[in-house]
């Protein structure tokens, strides 16, 4: 019996990396009664076998510390959330989005803005003045130019990493840059379409370095919110979160109310114009969403 974790699950196969190398395994008919899918990233039990299509079976898997549904994986220690400065041009909604659905998860997230050597600095000055006063750590990085590399890798060192993040920001190119090895295929972005090809297909795990692992999966255009009460939306922004309970009103929205420390915040410029907005908006959607 040997202790692994999962790489990755294709056509009935998971590839399972333990200590002594990666096996091709099946699952025991035991998963699929139960209707209960293994994924990219559960650490498992295999039992090795000798017939010619498999080389073991996932026997257990071991209890999550968590799972994600998009994408699709278990036990992660954070997630890495990749955008482009440009081609793709960012939708800094779909960022933010991005973070809340973390936040909701108790996640830390790192945030990772790729093709800087297509921006000029005025506009990277930008970026950072919108999610500077956030909390999260903001990389920028460039594969064409190798820039931000070590940082990331000082980011990932020692943990399981999910990244995610718009088709053709860069995802897997990042992930081939960190390893030094065209590991993950990588695409064009379509000129007709301004965006990636969804060229990444599964999510799979990969080893980066010892106790270092990172997730590859395909972009996505569109984040759903979680379900929640618009009254926790404020819990979900870092920069806002640090005023809770100093508002005039205990149940302020810091949408319309007098004396409210948000609305103060944002005139001193402590939370970026661009973030609040995001707020209303989603602000909006959730109560809207409750009255369906
Ligand atoms: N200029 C520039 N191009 C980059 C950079 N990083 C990646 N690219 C290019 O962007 C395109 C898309 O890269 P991918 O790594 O396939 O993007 P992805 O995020 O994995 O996309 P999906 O797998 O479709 O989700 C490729 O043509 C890359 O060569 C960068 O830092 N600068
Ligand atoms: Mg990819
Ligand atoms: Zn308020």
């Amino acid at each position: 019996m040997l202790e692994g974790r999962i790489l990755k699950g294709i056509g009935g196969f998971y590839y399972v990396y333990t200590d002594e190398g990666v096996y091709q395994c099946r699952a025991k008919g035991l998963f699929r009664k139960k209707s209960f899918k293994p994924l990219a990233g559960d650490r498992c039990r295999i039992e090795l076998t000798h017939t010619d299509d498999v080389e073991g079976n996932v026997v257990e898997i071991l209890p999550r510390s968590n799972a994600l549904i998009r994408p699709p994986v278990a036990n992660i220690d954070q997630a890495l959330i990749i955008f482009a400065m440009h081609s793709p041009e960012p939708v800094w909604g779909l960022l933010d989005r991005y973070l809340i659905t973390m936040e909701r998860a108790g996640i830390g997230a790192v945030i990772c803005i790729n093709k800087d050597d297509l921006a000029e600095a005025a506009e990277q000055a930008e970026v950072s003045r919108i999610y500077g006063k956030t909390g999260y750590r903001l990389i920028f990085s460039s594969v064409v130019e190798s820039d931000g590399l070590d940082e990331l890798r000082e980011a990932l060192d020692g943990k399981v990493t999910s990244v995610a993040g718009p088709s053709g920001a860069g995802k897997s190119s990042v992930i081939n840059a960190l390893v030094r090895k065209d590991l993950m295929e990588t695409g064009e972005i379509s000129r007709k379409l301004g965006r990636g090809k969804q060229t990444t297909r599964h999510t799979e795990l990969v080893y980066l370095w010892e106790d270092t692992f990172i997730f590859d999966s395909p972009g996505f255009s569109a984040m759903e919110l979680p379900d929640m009460e618009a009254a926790n939306l404020t819990d979900c922004y870092p920069e806002m979160r640090q005023f809770k309970g100093q508002c005039f009103y205990a149940d302020c929205t810091h949408t319309h109310e007098p004396d409210c420390r948000i609305k103060e915040a944002l005139d001193a410029g402590e939370i970026s114009r661009e973030r609040y907005d995001s707020y209303a908006d989603i602000y909006k959607e959730l109560t809207e969403r409750r009255n369906y």
